[in-house]
């Protein structure tokens, strides 16, 4: 099994996307869960590219390619997820905060939520504080989920709690992404903080009481 692990993180290293894809297949065929192959596989590969980006060693095209090799691996796991769907258990809308492009991770929580009986509505990336809002009224939605992933933009799930709080509305909210703490959830009066998908689903969980 170990094998397939290191062929999955290898294959987003080469940022070949038809191998990445074919080994997502090949894994789910073989009776290894989406999280597993996902975890100790593809998310190694993309970490190790991270280390290789800081470190000089590759650059943002390269980066760009392994990105999308990862978004095909997602792309067939988040497919076998889907087929697991059950009751819904609560409205959220989730986006990736603005600023910031980063939606690997998202897409790997809004699976998890999906499969685990949440209905989610993905705002996609670069969303505005106006945006959130507006979609959370708009669907009704028991949580506004937010994904950051640059030291940056980290501050602008900041500024939607405070809009929130300011407004007098009552959504839950969860923050995630890898520069975020409990601290920082702490810190900018957020319900939850999220470290990955699982632990997503068990905060919004304990937040509605399922
Ligand atoms: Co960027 N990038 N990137 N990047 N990138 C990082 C984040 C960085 C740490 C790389 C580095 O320098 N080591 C660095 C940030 C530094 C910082 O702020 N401290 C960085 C930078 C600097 C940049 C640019 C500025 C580079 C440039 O242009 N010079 C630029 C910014 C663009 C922008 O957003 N405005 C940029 C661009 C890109 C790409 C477009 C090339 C690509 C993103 C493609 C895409 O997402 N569609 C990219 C990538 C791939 C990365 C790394 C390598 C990988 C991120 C990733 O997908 N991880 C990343 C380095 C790294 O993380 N090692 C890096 C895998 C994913 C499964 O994990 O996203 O953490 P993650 O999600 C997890 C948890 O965090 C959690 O659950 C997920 C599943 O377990 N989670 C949540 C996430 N969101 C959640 C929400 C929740 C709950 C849990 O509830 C709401």
């Amino acid at each position: 099994m170990a094998d397939i692990y290191q062929e999955a993180a290898e294959s987003i290293v080469n940022a070949d996307r038809a191998s990445s894809e074919e080994i997502a297949q090949r894994a789910l065929d073989s009776g290894i869960a989406p999280a597993d192959i996902m975890q100790n596989g593809f998310v190694k590969g993309i970490q190790e590219v991270g280390d290789l980006f800081e470190s000089g060693e590759v650059f943002l095209p390269e980066l760009m390619m392994s990105a999308d090799a990862m978004a095909g691996a997602t792309e067939v796991t988040n497919a076998a997820l889907e087929g697991e769907a059950a009751e819904a258990k609560g409205i959220m809308v989730i986006g990736t905060v603005q600023g910031d492009v980063h939606d690997i991770g998202k897409a790997i929580v809004i699976a998890y939520l999906k499969a685990n009986g949440y209905e989610v509505t993905d705002l996609g990336r670069d969303v505005s504080a106006d945006t959130f809002i507006e979609k959370a009224k708009e669907l009704s939605a028991d949580v506004i989920g937010m994904s950051a992933l640059l030291t940056t933009t980290m501050e602008e799930q900041k500024k939607v709690i405070k809009r929130i709080k300011d407004e007098g509305l009552s959504y839950k909210t969860v923050v995630g992404g890898a520069p975020c703490t409990q601290r920082w959830a702490d810190q900018i009066g957020a319900d939850a903080y999220a470290e990955d998908a699982n632990d997503g689903v068990k905060k919004i969980d304990a937040l509605l009481g399922k």
